[in-house]
């Protein structure tokens, strides 16, 4: 019997900062009932959907920055969307900020979770390519404080089996980078979700800033493609807080197609019915890893992180 899931990318337009938590769960719920009006079994959220894209500002004061993370997942304030999960029986991805104490020290995280059916967390992923800086960067029209404001997450690139398939997750600026991919195709991943907070503005090579959009759906085509697997690429996105972010959220399928995009930078669902079954043609062929891959040759992707010039 074939695989289908229905999955809803939820895009969602700009976040105030002044935009309360209740105000922005609310607008995740009005998705996710048209993501079940429309037959979703999972709905995919943005990265860091539940407040504005903070790291655009320089912050010292921690309890300033702490505002915008979670100490718990499900919290109070988020509880009526995992509510609204089992009782609509749809599952979904969800960005956050996430402040943990492990082993008696305090860990912030760009994290995301998958959730199933019943209302369940069965997968959580922490950002591994944290990009820009660490340090106040005044010259920047605006801040990427990425760095400054999360570590580099340590749960790696792991899949789930969940909606009848292999299920797996990235962030934002994970997407742009082989390695994520490979190494989830390499554990037989048929659908990837993932969020991001994309800049329209590239502040340190302004000459990109006219294809971004491009590069956006590249990275996210080449992905599929070359892993034969679904992704599914959600933005916020628009103006917000004067900082333009660019949208293009989509769903790619294993041949690199896109098969749905949105059209507007604001609150929007398109939805795509989606094979699991369909990866199996490109992972029994051109991308047979078992018969082609030649990993004695790729020593240096893992030994090496900056270029060694001759
Ligand atoms: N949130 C992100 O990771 N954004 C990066 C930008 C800063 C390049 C991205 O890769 O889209």
């Amino acid at each position: 019997m074939a695989r289908i899931i229905t999955v809803g990318a939820a895009q969602l337009g700009p976040i105030a900062r002044s935009e309360s938590r209740i105000s922005v769960v609310n607008r995740l719920i009005d998705l996710m009932k048209q993501a079940k009006s429309m037959g979703c079994q999972l709905v995919v959220y943005p990265e860091l959907a539940l407040t504005t894209f903070f790291p655009r500002w320089y912050m010292e004061d921690q309890a300033e920055i702490d505002q915008f993370f979670e100490m718990a997942m499900p919290n109070p304030v988020v509880q009526p969307l995992f509510d609204l999960s089992a009782q609509l029986e749809i599952g979904f991805y969800l960005g956050y900020a996430e402040k943990v104490e492990e082993h008696g020290q305090i860990h912030r995280y760009n994290t995301s979770i998958l959730v199933n059916q019943r209302g369940e967390i069965v997968g959580k992923y922490r950002k591994i390519h944290l990009p820009g800086h660490a340090e106040h960067e005044p010259w920047r029209a605006f801040q990427h404080l990425e760095k400054r404001y999360f570590e580099v997450g340590d749960l790696g690139f792991g899949v789930w089996r969940a909606f009848n398939g292999i299920f797996g997750m990235c962030i934002c600026n994970d997407r742009r980078w082989p390695e994520t991919y490979r190494v989830m195709g390499l554990q037989g991943v048929e659908m990837v979700l993932l969020g991001y907070n994309t800049p329209q503005h590239v502040p340190a090579a302004p000459e990109q800033d006219h294809l971004n959009h491009f590069h956006n759906l590249l990275s996210m085509q080449a992905g599929a493609y070359q892993n034969g697997t679904w992704v599914v690429g959600v933005a916020k996105c628009g103006r917000e807080e004067g900082c333009d972010l660019i949208g293009d959220s989509c769903i790619v399928a294993p041949s690199g197609e896109l098969i749905a995009k949105c059209r507007t930078v604001e609150d929007e669902l398109i939805v795509a019915q989606c094979d699991l079954d369909a990866g199996a043609s490109y992972k029994n062929t051109i991308f047979n890893f078992a018969a082609h891959r030649q990993p004695q040759h790729y020593q240096r992707i893992c030994e090496q992180a900056g270029t060694v010039l001759l």
